[in-house]
């Protein structure tokens, strides 16, 4: 690029010239006129105006970051799960006003065209979504960076109820077109996968890798656009498309069947996202998957990004590259090899630098969650990588040989080389020792991770281990998401909050304003109404517009503990049922679920099907009145959680305490004014500390007494046979009472799984929690009171926001000195 070129100038922004914009997209983009156009033209062509604007700042964007070389922020994740772009394009670039006066002088509604978009639902859960929130506040934060993942032709799976059991469809969200994309093929590049390597005469470390087959990633950007401040980062995810020169070999050869059988192989890579969010499968396409974008993005931002002729020994002043959870974790191994192979370097060279280039970001505490990959399947499908692994481990085992002399069993412990039960590779193991941070996601998870998970390696590397507490956009998850609170917010404070969420503390004193609370709980009415319209325009469910809304959604995991949540619905009912509980005394409540499970996670499906019974059965049962009221909209994905979230009066975050490493739903309901009903766990405890005892409803064994019980011997049965309200709504459940009289199937395997094993020890904290819930109750019943601790949990919870955790990536990790590791 000419550093040279004279800035486009931005066009300018009136009604009319927006008018006009939007109209040539129409007529000119989708070719047809606004009488003719069908709500997906309005939609694309509204899109492609609204990014025809940001496109002048995302070229300003690149020219200043052309000219200045400043250190550049990667953010390497196999997922980024956006949400809907339409709106949030419009806020960032202050259109959202012209463009709803501009339609509505069009006779269109924002809202409606708006409707259409189909979210890029290209994560699993938490993961991915903290991954768009990042790019968000990095981009708000003016800070140099760019995202690196893949784009799936298929997202997360969509879900549907049939019989209330999970069934999935594919999401094919590109059907009807993607505005928000740009591919560059003249960007693309070659990966290369298989085959075997050889001796290179000489050379110190140096092989030669002969690969067998290969794949073009070709790039697609997406444009991340901060708020009202001009930067337009990017967001770049590679397709994989097969190659030409590859086809043309095959076809010459006149086997037509086997050139295209070639072709889909290769293009199987970017096609679907695994949709285990926390069991990786160990299957070859997903190591292909992470290779494939790994590689590329490595190689784009040696060849795109650095200016020709770079000094690579002085790669760390320009670039962090960071990992999201061990997913991207082949990066290291390609650019010791890039180093190494292409470059010449010697080993030690490149070891220097690469060090200095990665930092890792573990997002669990789970053991089955730690990716390992077969020594057999990493040495077929990338040989060389596999070599220069086992050599890091070589050179690695030597340290800690020398830091424990005779301590073997510690050395085969910490070794990225597993032995058992079969030869694979650990790929925390390698991402800790070669990059030059290691962060978990919360205060208790990063205490965790340095005691339990990798215990011997913080012992080695104490500064090498640190914390960066997750965040959400304040921008999408409040601005956006509530507008009634946001413009409550903004009549007390001013805007500045937006961007610099901390100024939330300012309301504090409003809460004990009643006149303050009064809106605020208006504000709660609306959007509790807006829940209502949607649920029942998008599923057909009927709920009240004004009961507490008691909301769990989270991926489906036995640690999160939905069967628990299941179970105090189950007592609750029991209790009416059985005369123990007046009906009059129940507050009327509507209990939300959102949650998709891995679909051959057995499990997770039964209590999918559990839950669905159980709603059905409260639904219909008319002796309630509609006191309490069960419903599990299917497909739980951003595009609901906006609208969800701001109607919550109630937020279940009940994983068993040492296990959520740090939840970001809990504070996106926080941040909305709702309540939690919490164990001390993940981020649970730093929301708790901020909010204050009196505002959280705190349940359930902390992490040592779940530890010490477990190591005691835990006996689920034993909790069963005390607890006379536990052992009735279990009783209940296994009667068939809720499954037209079946005590199989389902109903058989959670009651055996919870009373004769039950992991994650639901029953252990059941006694605790459903007495926190009628704490809740109690304290629900005073409307001042329960408006005031929530008015005081969007006061107190503005650290937080994404912008901050950013912040403290930037002064914990992209700008920390390098540790030494002595080797
Ligand atoms: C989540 N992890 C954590 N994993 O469970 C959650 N895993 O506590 C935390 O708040 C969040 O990360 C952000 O730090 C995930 O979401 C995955 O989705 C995942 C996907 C593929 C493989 C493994």
């Amino acid at each position: 690029m000419n550093p040279n070129t004279p800035p486009v100038a931005a066009p300018e922004i009136t009604v009319e010239s927006f008018t006009r914009a939007f109209l040539r997209e129409l007529n000119f983009g989708q070719g047809v006129d606004l009488d003719r156009a069908s709500a997906n033209d309005k939609y694309l062509a509204l899109s492609r105006a609204v990014r025809h604007y940001l496109t002048t700042r995302w070229l300003e964007t690149l020219r200043n970051q052309y000219r200045d070389q400043a250190k550049v922020v990667a953010y390497l994740s196999a997922e980024f799960l956006l949400g809907p772009q339409l709106e949030n394009a419009l806020l960032a670039s202050k259109l959202d006003e012209v463009a709803r006066e501009s339609l509505a002088n069009l006779g269109l509604d924002l809202d409606e065209i708006r409707a259409v978009e189909v979210e890029p639902g290209l994560g699993n859960g938490g993961l991915g979504r903290l991954a768009a929130c990042f790019i968000d506040s990095l981009a708000t934060l003016n800070v140099p960076s760019i995202g690196y993942g893949i784009r799936y032709e298929y997202g997360i799976f969509k879900q549907t109820f049939v019989d209330g059991k999970q069934v999935e469809t594919p999401d094919n969200w590109l059907r009807l077109g993607s505005p928000w994309e740009i591919p560059h093929p003249e960007n693309a590049v070659e990966v290369t996968f298989g085959g075997r390597t050889e001796a290179v005469e000489g050379a110190d470390g140096a092989r030669r890798w002969i690969p067998d087959w290969r794949v073009t990633a070709l790039p697609y950007n997406y444009m991340v656009p901060g708020y009202h401040n001009g930067r337009v980062n990017t967001l770049r995810l590679w397709s994989a498309k097969a190659t030409h020169e590859f086809d043309l070999q095959i076809f010459n050869a006149g086997d037509y069947a086997e050139a295209v059988r070639a072709r889909t192989f290769a293009e199987n890579i970017s096609k679907v996202l695994y949709p285990e969010d926390s069991t990786p499968q160990g299957k070859e396409l997903r190591l292909q998957q992470q290779y494939f974008f790994v590689a590329a993005s490595l190689r784009d931002f040696l060849e795109n990004v650095l200016p020709d002729g770079y000094d690579l020994t002085k790669l760390p002043d320009r670039i962090t590259w960071q990992l999201n959870d061990t997913h991207p974790v082949i990066a290291v191994p390609e650019l010791m090899r890039l180093l190494i192979d292409e470059k010449g370097w010697t080993w030690d060279d490149a070891w220097a630098v690469t060090q200095k280039c990665f930092a890792y970001t573990c997002h669990t505490l789970l053991p089955e969650a730690l990716e390992v990959w077969s020594v057999d399947l990493l040495g077929r499908l990338l040989p060389r990588h596999l070599e220069i692994i086992y050599r890091i481990n070589e050179e690695f085992l030597e340290v800690v040989r020398e830091a424990y002399p005779g301590d073997e069993l510690r050395v085969r412990r910490m070794s990225i080389v597993a032995e058992q039960p079969e030869r694979a590779i650990r790929m925390a193991h390698l991402a800790t020792v070669a990059g030059f941070k290691v962060n978990g996601v919360a205060e208790l998870h990063s205490q965790l991770l340095a005691e339990k998970v990798l215990h011997d390696f913080a012992e080695l590397w104490p500064e090498k281990f640190t914390n960066v507490t997750n965040g959400v956009t304040p921008r999408r998850f409040v601005r956006m998401a509530n507008p009634g609170l946001s413009g409550l917010i903004t009549e007390a404070i001013g805007d500045g909050w937006v961007t610099d969420l901390s100024q939330l503390s300012r309301l504090e004193p409003l809460a004990e304003d009643p006149e303050f609370r009064r809106r605020f709980r208006e504000v709660k009415g609306a959007n509790k109404r807006r829940l209502a319209e949607v649920l029942a325009a998008r599923d057909g469910l009927e709920i009240a517009g004004d009961a507490m809304v008691d909301a769990m959604v989270k991926r489906l995991h036995e640690y999160k503990r939905q069967s628990l949540k299941l179970l105090h619905i189950v007592s609750m009912y029991e209790g009416v049922k059985s005369g123990r509980t007046p009906l009059e005394s129940i507050t009327p409540r509507t209990f939300v679920f959102g949650a998709k499970a891995a679909p051959g996670y057995v499990r997770a499906k039964e209590t999918i099907a559990l839950i669905n019974a159980v709603g059905r059965t409260i639904n219909e049962d008319a002796s309630l009145e509609g006191r309490l009221k069960v419903v599990f909209p299917p497909n739980y994905n951003v595009t609901l959680a906006e609208v969800l979230i701001p109607a919550a009066d109630l937020s279940e975050q009940i994983s068993l305490a040492g296990k959520e490493a740090s939840g970001t739903g809990n504070m996106k309901f926080a941040l909305n004014g709702a309540l939690t009903i919490g164990t001390d766990d993940g981020a649970n405890v730093e929301i708790r500390q901020l909010v204050g005892d009196d505002n959280f409803f705190l349940f359930g064994m902390t992490e040592p007494e779940a530890a010490d019980l477990q190591a005691k011997g835990y006996d689920p049965g034993a909790y069963y046979e005390s607890d006379p309200e536990l052992k009735a709504a279990l009783d209940l459940l296994a009667s068939g009472a809720f499954t037209g009289g079946d005590k199989g199937g389902a109903v058989a395997s959670l009651f055996a799984s919870l009373t004769e094993r039950d992991r994650f020890m639901a029953l252990a904290d059941f006694r605790s929690y459903v007495d926190a819930q009628a704490t809740v109750e109690e304290a629900y019943q005073d409307h001042e009171e329960w408006s005031r601790k929530a008015i005081l949990n969007v006061a107190r919870t503005g650290f937080f926001s994404s912008d901050r955790s950013i912040q403290d990536y930037l002064d914990r990790i992209w700008r920390a000195e390098p540790v030494t590791q002595n080797h």
